[in-house]
């Protein structure tokens, strides 16, 4: 395995990190080459998250690690940010999954829309990872289209009452806090901080997924939760609040996609060369050097647009659309290079003693979640044309 500095970066890109974001992403690198990537198959296999992570991350100050240090958080840029992320997928997409549900989605909203009780009380704790959250916007009937959520918050005395289901939770079962969305009596989507551990609250883990495998989705049942008045986040009103969290968690994504094509990439660029066919290694033939060609030139294309968008981000210049289409892109490209690498691996490939299979697999996933391809074809499409192709055809 190279060096982390000598991993795929065809054009230098290097150079251009400061010693902050390397010396982040390299103490990511070394927890994943170490406890990550050894075990990651059987766990997938066995459809469990590895837990033992939980802590070793907390340590690392890898939850949340571009919210500010006052509230325990490591305080980073988002380059460096961007390169975790980028680190944790290397090793799996349910790892990277993990921390940027617990980070983005989760410590992001208390910051954001928190009041500071709030922010006291829970973003120590997840920044080190002795308290764990989850967010539920997706319903069974409304994922692409969140307006269409049918959950429900009535005021109750001083507190709520909430009603409603949440489908496809990451880490569901795992969450001593639940950010929960739901529609008010004026139809207005607000987020309240939700234990999950109340009456009426029921958390069901999905168990027949065939992508994703090594982390915990699950549905959350809400039938008749009273929360306390104070479990609402008073600044997170409006559909734009919950879009707001998920430009965060896709901006991570765009990273993290990147990890999982380099560890695709890597794999198939030492098996060719060691794989002998036909009398010369499979890496001595024109098709295979078109494939690891092509791999690397969308690798290097991914690098480009993320650590951009990290710069962009950093100075205050990022715009939602510019997320859409690194996530989109990047996502995608690094389920076809896991595709490529299979087939360069030939049978062995399918196996999980490989990690080509599970990087193939797991993007089905990264490619819907966080909006699915088509959705974030139609937010740069109505960015760039003028026209909403989202709502009914005129
Ligand atoms: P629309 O009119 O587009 O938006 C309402 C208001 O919000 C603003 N906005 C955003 N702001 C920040 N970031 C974004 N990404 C934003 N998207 C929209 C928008 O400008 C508007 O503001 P204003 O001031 O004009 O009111 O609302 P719409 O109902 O037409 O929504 C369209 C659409 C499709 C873009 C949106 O609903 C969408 O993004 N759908 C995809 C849903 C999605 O991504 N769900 C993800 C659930 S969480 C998850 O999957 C976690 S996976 C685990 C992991 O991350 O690892
Ligand atoms: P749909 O919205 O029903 O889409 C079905 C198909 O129709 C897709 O191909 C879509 O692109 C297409 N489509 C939809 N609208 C249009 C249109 N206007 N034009 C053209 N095509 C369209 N959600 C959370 O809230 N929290 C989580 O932690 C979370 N974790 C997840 C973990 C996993 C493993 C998975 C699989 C999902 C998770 N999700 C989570 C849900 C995820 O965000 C949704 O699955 C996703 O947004 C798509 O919604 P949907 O599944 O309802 O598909």
């Amino acid at each position: 395995m190279p060096a982390i500095a000598e991993r795929v970066d065809y054009f230098g890109i290097e150079s251009l990190l400061s010693e902050d974001e390397r010396l982040a992403r390299d103490t990511i690198a070394r927890l994943v080459d170490r406890e990550v990537i050894p075990r990651i198959g059987r766990a997938w296999l066995a459809g469990e998250f590895p837990r033992d992570l939980i802590p070793a991350l907390g340590d690392l100050r890898a939850y949340g690690a571009n919210l500010p240090a006052e509230y325990g958080c490591a305080g980073m840029n988002n380059v460096a940010y961007g390169l975790i992320m980028q680190e944790l997928e290397r090793g799996d997409s349910g790892v990277r999954s993990f921390a940027s549900v617990q980070g983005a989605l989760v410590m992001y909203p208390i910051y954001e829309y928190g009041t500071e009780e709030q922010r006291r009380r829970w973003l120590p704790a997840m920044a080190a990872g002795t308290k764990i959250g989850c967010f539920g916007l997706t319903e069974p009937t409304a994922g692409s289209d969140p307006a269409a959520m049918q959950t429900r918050a009535r005021r109750s005395g001083a507190g709520w009452v909430l009603t409603g289901t949440k489908m496809w939770i990451t880490n569901g079962s795992l969450a001593d806090v639940a950010v929960v969305w739901a529609k008010d009596e004026q139809d207005e989507i607000r987020g309240f901080l939700v234990d999950p551990k109340l009456p009426g609250f029921a958390v069901h883990d999905i168990h027949t997924k065939a992508s994703m495998r090594a982390s915990v989705t699950s549905e959350l049942v809400l039938d008749h939760v009273e929360v306390p008045g104070d479990a609402v986040l008073p600044k997170a009103v409006g559909l734009g609040a919950a879009l707001r969290c998920l430009t965060q968690a896709r901006y991570g994504i765009a990273w993290g996609a990147i990890g999982a094509a380099i560890a695709c990439y890597e794999e198939a660029l030492a098996y060719a060369r060691d794989r002998v066919a036909f009398g010369r290694p499979i890496a001595a033939t024109q098709l295979i050097q078109e494939r690891l060609v092509n791999m690397l030139a969308e690798i290097t294309k991914a690098q480009l647009l993320a650590y951009h968008l990290g710069r962009l981000k950093d100075a205050g210049r990022l715009r939602y659309t510019q997320v859409s289409l690194a996530k989109r892109n990047n996502v995608r490209a690094a389920l076809i290079i896991a595709r490529e690498a299979r087939a360069i691996l030939g049978g062995y490939g399918i196996t999980l003693e490989y990690h080509a299979m599970r990087h193939a697999a797991n993007p089905e996933t990264v490619d819907t979640y966080e909006g699915t391809y088509d959705v974030h074809t139609l937010i740069v499409g109505r960015d760039i044309t003028g026209f909403d192709a989202f709502g009914a055809a005129t």
